[in-house]
């Protein structure tokens, strides 16, 4: 089956966007809400088991005060503390302070030089998407992506395969005919849910998750000169990940 398209995931794949930029969004939230949160790295890291920043913030409500997330209210307190996060986090992102992992871009440009598809499958909102893209790749950037899959697209976010059979519908291609690229535990069992063959570059977040079915486990993508270290098919691999080498990988 000749690749077709590249399915990529945002937050820890595209660009380390948790520790600096969600996390930082979700704190400054709350101090607006004059809610006594704050996620420190320890406890933003056990709190990234959980995909989606609403619930996310639920699963830590219902830790501190379960009466009170259950109550009537929840569900829209809930909404506002995520619409103030959104909003700061745009901002932050639009400050420029994030930028593409290494090899990011090489290979989204050399999947459009040689005319393969590009999507994204992420848990995120579409306005984070967009803020990220548009900031690190250019205002014309989002119109690289033949397809966005993001936030509340499915009912069910990652680890639910969801998100990635709804993108793989919308381009009308089979799950043989891409890869998908993830960096966290979720995001894997995402893609081989919906039967995507996966690489995986874990983040800083991530890099001590367990990935079971991954195509590919590397520290990163690669680049010229910095290669990518790892292992593809449980063998070790350092090199470049190019358009070839993924052409290979996927038979
Ligand atoms: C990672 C997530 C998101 C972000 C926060 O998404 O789980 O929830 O942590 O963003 P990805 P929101 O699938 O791209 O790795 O607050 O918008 O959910
Ligand atoms: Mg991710």
């Amino acid at each position: 089956m000749t690749l077709q398209a590249l399915i990529f995931d945002v937050d820890g794949t595209l660009a380390e966007t948790e520790r600096d930029g969600h996390r930082v969004a979700f704190n400054q939230a709350f101090a607006d809400a004059g809610v006594p949160w704050s996620w420190d790295d320890a406890t933003y890291a056990r709190l990234l088991a959980v995909a989606g920043g609403k619930e996310r913030m639920l699963h830590y409500w219902r830790e501190l005060d379960p009466a009170a997330a259950e109550a009537s209210d929840a569900p829209a307190r809930i909404d506002d503390l995520h619409r103030r996060k959104t909003a700061h986090y745009v901002r932050l992102v639009a400050e420029g302070g994030i930028g593409l992992r290494p090899g990011v871009e090489r290979l989204l440009r050399e999947a459009r030089a040689a005319g393969m598809r590009l999507a994204i499958a992420t848990t995120t909102t579409p306005d984070n998407v967009e803020a990220l893209v548009s900031a690190t790749l250019g205002a014309d950037a989002m119109g690289w992506f033949d397809c966005i899959g993001a936030g509340d697209a499915v009912p069910r976010k990652k680890p639910d395969a969801g998100i990635y059979t709804w993108v793989l519908a919308r381009m009308g291609l089979t799950a043989a005919q891409c890869v998908a690229f993830e960096d966290s535990a979720n995001g894997l069992r995402a893609a081989v849910g919906a039967g995507l063959r996966t690489v995986v570059t874990t983040g800083a977040y991530t890099r001590g998750e367990a990935f079971p079915g991954a195509l590919a486990l590397l520290d990163g993508l690669g680049a010229p000169g910095a290669p990518a270290h790892g292992h593809v098919h449980a063998a070790p691999w350092s090199g470049v990940v190019s358009l070839d080498v993924l052409r290979l990988w996927a038979g």
